[in-house]
């Protein structure tokens, strides 16, 4: 039981919900690793969203609004910490949502689906097929997922898929919270922000948009902006950090 009064609070409680998601088959149990590096970031960081991050945001829900086929790709440890999340953006953003794995077992998926099923999202289902060239099992996907997608939102996972489905010439958009990470520096749109804090905010950004009728052109992305602006966000901190 942790006490609501430990300074650590929430992260302690995202830690249980972690542990509690390998117990229950869902997260990987490397995805535990995943999680304390990107905890590690986000301490770096200031555990809040940048300014930079919520720029990152608003453009991310444009490039969702103006995509023929997006796409949200679920791994284990983000249908842990925030399926109601993507359930949310699924609805305003008519994504489809397909579960990808890297740590791949049909039981996962099962599982995983399942809890996403739960919170409100559809899932996609069916045969998956090897269309991304890579030689592990993150390269299965749906045809009428991935596979057809020109915009897809990969939060965090581990860096060749998104860039090989750059090369594949479609507009990836990552959440990871480290911004020297391959994923963060082969993304089209490179969101330096913490999973639970950057979906609702593109949700929202969404809402705004569609609400106001906004409908500006595409955007033009300047990746290595968001990168650099994160790496300076972590150089003030440590700079002011003893102050
Ligand atoms: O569920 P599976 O089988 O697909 O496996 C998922 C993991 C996460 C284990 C797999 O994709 C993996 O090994 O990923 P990596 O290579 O460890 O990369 C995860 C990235 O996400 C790292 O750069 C972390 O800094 C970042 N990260 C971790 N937690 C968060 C995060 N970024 C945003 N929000 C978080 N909560």
């Amino acid at each position: 039981m942790i006490p609501e009064s430990h300074p650590r609070y929430r992260s302690l409680v995202t830690r249980e919900q972690m542990a509690a998601g390998v117990r229950a088959g869902i997260v990987a149990l490397e995805g535990l690793t995943a999680h304390g590096r990107g905890e590690a970031f986000d301490y770096l960081l200031g555990e809040e969203t940048s300014a930079s991050a919520a720029e990152a945001e608003t453009v991310a829900a444009l490039l969702l609004i103006h995509a023929r086929h997006p796409v949200i790709s679920v791994n284990g440890n983000t249908a842990a910490l925030c399926a109601g999340a993507i359930a949310d953006l699924q609805e305003i953003s008519g994504a489809y949502v397909e579960v990808n794995l890297f740590h791949r077992t049909e039981e996962r998926i099962v599982l995983i689906t399942e809890l996403l099923e739960k919170a409100g999202c559809t899932v996609l289902k069916g045969p998956v097929e090897r269309h991304i060239p890579l030689d592990h099992d993150r390269g299965l996907c749906h045809a009428d997922g991935i596979a057809a997608a020109d915009v897809i939102l990969v939060p965090l996972e581990d860096g060749d898929r998104a860039e090989a489905l750059v090369q594949m010439g479609k507009s990836v958009i990552a959440v990871d919270l480290n911004p020297l990470s391959r994923t963060a520096q082969a993304a089209t749109l490179p969101i330096i922000d913490e999973v639970t804090r950057a979906i609702p905010a593109i949700t929202s950004a969404m809402k705004k948009m569609k609400s106001g009728a906004i409908h500006s052109e595409p955007p033009q992305i300047e990746s290595r902006k968001y990168l650099r602006e994160a790496l300076m966000t972590i150089q003030r901190r440590l700079d002011h950090v003893l102050d």
